[in-house]
Formats: structure tokens, C-alpha cells, sequence
């Protein structure tokens, strides 16, 4: 009697205290993929972040580094006994922080489906299997994405499609037969962005063909209707799901920045779906596994409510959490580099938004003069007086595991700033008439910054269209009378 008892009692407290509300996630398997190319992360940072993951109520890591040969070009080998003890250890880890560890193989490169080879491949993958399985590994990946010269056709086809399904079905089949333990896999397709799937919103064979014939029970992710892109609505899933026939996953490309390694992406997660069911969600990291961790912990408050998940708000708590009392000059830092861009990138929040909004009223102002020019260009003193303090603050203050992952951007936060400080000083001459002398002399010393900035970019880049932006409207301002900023 008092066993019962007890227990209706323990589910009442249950019902009034849950464990842990990570539980609550609408997203069965949340967390981080380390699938980026360039040099992969350490031991070390990987179990620092199977702990952070952990912590956030990510409940999955994928192992997926594009540049770890068994990962990728030598898939057949087999990870040499020192790589397999370390395994074993992430493995151990993730087990004491409730994150699953899922293996990831690519062999699409060069994988053989079909004849003696095909066969001898095929029994290459299970033993390579096997043998994490081995280290305590329960969960199973295979990609497919970013084949290079596949069969040398510029794109998949139809028997590509059928060829990969195939593959995928058979392993897992007969691996999920031999180890009870196994769930279902994980798989990305070669097409596997919504524009690369569809020509004239028809499927191309290649994605007509692959989740026809993969097993339903795989789950598969895709990036979204680009690879780096502004965001995935309710409707874009719900098509996408609609083309694939069944409920796809997600890869989500940020905070990656492999493609563009000068700028870091320290933005919030941002544009995700709100309402559709997502049974898989995944974040590409940075190689730099510490500032990766603003913008994760931002993806794992999304995952645990998508439909109430407010970004800023989100990225202002991970930063005060994971920075304490330099939060605010992280923040400042931080605010000036979210914005993932180049030709076929587009992704995060704009750099410093509101500063951009303050500098183009201030340019609206300026020439016209008056107390709201004054005004404003004493509040932008302010602002890049702040960005200079908190560069160097910074510079002192962060711990040197993190300062090593953002020092050439860090300075050059400092070097904007000054240099926009500068600016500010030479428009006021440029207005006084006073002294042009010194004017001229300024303007020539700016000039060769700007350059400077500029050769600087493939190195290191923050904040490209607001505090690098205003010294070149400021120049062009006095040399040309506009400053070609985006006033009203
Ligand atoms: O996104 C996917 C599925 N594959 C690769 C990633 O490995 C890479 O990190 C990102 C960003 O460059 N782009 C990809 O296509």
C-alpha cells in the first residue's frame, strides 16, 4: 500500500517538477554536426562541446569532418588504434552528457556499387562499421554531399540516385540485422539544397529517384533551399518535405564559416521554422569550437520551442552566460560580426544593426548641419569610443583559449574603430575649414588605411557595411561631397 502510494505520489511531484524540460523539445534529435571543411576540431574541443551540448539540451553530435580522411577520401581505411582510443573516449563522453554520438562516413567519392568491387566495398563499409560499434557507437550516418568528380558528370543522375539508395538500404539492413541496437540511419543526398532538387519546380531524376527508392525509416537532411541561406519558413519545409515524400531533416550552415574564414558568425540562429515538425536538426559549427557556442546555445533554445524562440533575446542570455562580467564587450564584439555573405552565402542578422540605422541618420543630417548633426556625431563618438574600449578590454581580458580563435578580428575591431574615430575628426575639419593643412594630411593618412583594410580582408573582416562602411562614406563624403551611404 504505502509502495502505490509512494508512486502516485512521485508522479504528481513528476507532473509538478519535470526532470528536465530538455525532454520537451519537439525535435527527437538536436544538436551539432562537425561537418565542416578545413582542420577539424581537437579532442579536446569536442569534448568540451559534448559537455556544452549536454548542457544545452543538444542530445546529439555528428562526427563528420570533411577533412579527416577516414571520415572522407579514405574511407576504406580503418581508424588506427590510436584515433579508435580516442573515439572510444568521446564516446564515454557523450554517454555522460546524454548526447548521442553518430558516426558519419562520405565514401561518395569514390564508392563502387555494382561488380566484385561493388561487393568488396559494401563489406569495406560494414566492417568499418562494425568496428565503431565496437567503441560504444549506436548511431549511423552516410553522405553523399559534395561529391568532386564524381564519375565525372558535372551532376547526379537518376542511377546515381537509385545507386546511393541502394547502398544506404543495404547497408543498414543488414547492419541493423547483425546489432538490434542500431536505429535507423542518418543520410544526406547529393542534391541536397531545394534549388539543386528542382528545375522549373519539377524534381530533377536525381531527387525524384533517391527517396523513392531509400528506405523510409532513413532520415535525411537538407540545408534548406540554399546551402547557406537566409532561412527555412514553414512553407519552404512543407514543400520540401512535399518533394522528398517524407519528413526531412535539417542541416542548418551556421555558425559554419569554412567558406569565408576572415569573418566569424557570432549571430543568433535565425529563420527556422516555427510550426512544421522537424525530426532531425543539426548546426554546422566554426573550426573555432568556443565562439561556435554563441550561436549554438541560441539553436538549442529554438530547438527546445521553435514556435516561441525570440533570437536576440537568446543570444544576449548565451553571451551573458558563457562570458559573465565581459558579456557587454562580447556583446558589442559580437553584435558587429553575424552576417554570413559572399556570392552564394547569405545568412545571419546584418552587422550592428542599429549603429547602421544611427550612421545613416547621422549622414541624412550632416551636410544640411545643425543640432541633430551635431547630435549625432557626438553619439557616434560615443559608439566608436565603446567599439575601441571593448576591443581592447577584450584583447586583455579573454580567457587565451578564445582570444586565440578571434585575435586578428578582435584587433581589427580596434583598428575600425580608431580609424572611424579618426573619420569623425576629419569631417568636423572638413566643416571648420580651419586648418586644411591638416585636413589634407588626415585625409591621406585615412586614404592609405582604407587601402590597408581592404588587403586586409581575406585575413580578417567585421562588420563590412557599418564601421568598415563609415570610413569610406566618410572619405567619400569629403572628397566627393556624398557620402554614397543608404540615406533616406
Ligand atoms: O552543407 C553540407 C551538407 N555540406 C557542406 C558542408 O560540409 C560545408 O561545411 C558547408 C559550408 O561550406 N557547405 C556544404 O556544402
Amino acid at each position: 500500500m504505502f509502495y502505490w502510494f509512494s508512486c502516485f505520489l512521485a508522479g504528481l511531484l513528476f507532473m509538478a517538477f519535470p526532470v528536465s524540460d530538455a525532454d520537451a523539445s519537439p525535435i527527437s534529435l538536436r544538436g551539432v554536426v562537425e561537418g565542416f571543411y578545413g582542420t577539424p576540431w581537437s579532442h579536446k574541443n569536442r569534448k568540451d562541446m559534448l559537455k556544452f551540448c549536454g548542457e544545452q539540451g543538444l542530445n546529439a553530435y555528428i562526427y563528420a569532418p570533411k577533412d579527416d580522411p577516414y571520415h572522407k577520401d579514405r574511407w576504406r581505411e580503418p581508424y588506427p588504434p590510436k584515433l579508435q582510443k580516442r573515439l572510444a573516449e568521446l564516446v564515454r563522453t557523450a554517454d555522460k552528457h546524454h548526447v548521442e554520438f553518430v558516426f558519419a562516413i562520405s565514401p561518395g567519392h569514390d564508392l563502387h556499387y555494382s561488380g566484385a568491387e561493388g561487393i568488396a566495398d559494401r563489406k569495406i563499409m560494414l566492417k568499418k562499421l562494425e568496428a565503431m560499434h565496437g567503441l560504444g557507437i549506436r548511431r549511423f550516418a552516410i553522405f553523399f554531399d559534395d561529391i568532386k568528380g564524381m564519375t565525372e558528370k558535372s551532376s547526379v543522375d537518376a542511377e546515381d540516385a537509385r545507386n546511393q539508395a541502394e547502398f544506404i538500404n543495404e547497408v543498414q539492413k543488414e547492419f541493423r540485422a547483425a546489432h538490434e541496437d542500431v536505429p535507423p540511419f542518418l543520410a544526406v543526398p547529393t542534391e541536397y539544397f531545394y534549388e539543386d532538387m528542382v528545375t522549373e519546380k519539377e524534381p530533377k531524376p536525381y531527387t525524384r529517384t533517391f527517396p523513392e527508392v531509400l528506405s523510409p525509416d532513413v532520415t535525411v537532411l537538407y540545408t534548406g533551399n540554399g546551402v547557406v541561406t537566409e532561412g527555412i519558413s514553414d512553407k519552404d519545409l512543407e514543400q520540401a518535405d512535399g518533394l522528398y515524400g517524407r519528413k526531412l531533416g535539417v542541416w542548418w550552415n551556421y555558425p559554419v564559416s569554412d567558406y569565408q574564414e576572415a569573418k566569424l558568425a557570432l549571430g543568433p540562429i535565425v529563420n527556422l521554422p516555427k510550426k512544421e515538425e522537424l525530426p532531425a536538426l543539426f548546426f554546422n559549427p566554426m573550426k573555432h569550437e568556443h565562439l561556435s557556442k554563441i550561436a549554438l546555445a541560441t539553436g538549442a533554445e529554438y530547438a527546445q520551442d521553435p514556435e516561441h524562440y525570440a533570437p536576440e533575446e537568446a543570444w544576449s542570455r548565451a553571451i551573458k552566460k558563457q562570458y559573465g562580467k565581459l558579456a557587454a564587450d562580447m556583446e558589442l564584439f559580437a553584435s558587429h560580426s553575424q552576417r554570413m555573405e559572399n556570392t552564394w552565402a547569405h545568412c545571419g542578422p546584418q552587422d550592428a544593426a542599429a549603429l547602421r540605422r544611427e550612421m545613416d541618420d547621422f549622414w541624412e543630417h550632416w551636410a544640411t548641419g545643425g543640432i541633430e548633426a551635431e547630435l549625432g556625431w557626438f553619439e557616434l563618438r560615443h559608439r566608436f569610443q565603446a567599439m575601441d574600449d571593448a576591443s581592447s578590454h577584450l584583447q586583455k581580458e579573454l580567457p587565451k583559449d578564445i582570444r586565440k580563435e578571434c585575435a586578428p578580428q578582435l584587433e581589427l575591431f580596434g583598428e575600425l574603430a580608431r580609424a572611424d574615430l579618426q573619420a569623425l575628426q576629419l569631417l568636423r575639419m572638413h566643416r571648420s575649414e580651419n586648418n586644411p593643412k591638416e585636413m589634407k594630411s588626415l585625409l591621406a593618412e585615412l586614404k592609405e588605411k582604407n587601402k590597408e583594410f581592404t588587403a586586409q580582408q581575406k585575413t580578417a573582416r567585421i562588420s563590412d557595411g557599418t564601421a568598415r562602411a563609415f570610413l569610406e562614406e566618410a572619405l567619400s563624403y569629403v572628397e566627393t561631397g556624398t557620402s554614397k551611404a543608404n540615406v533616406k
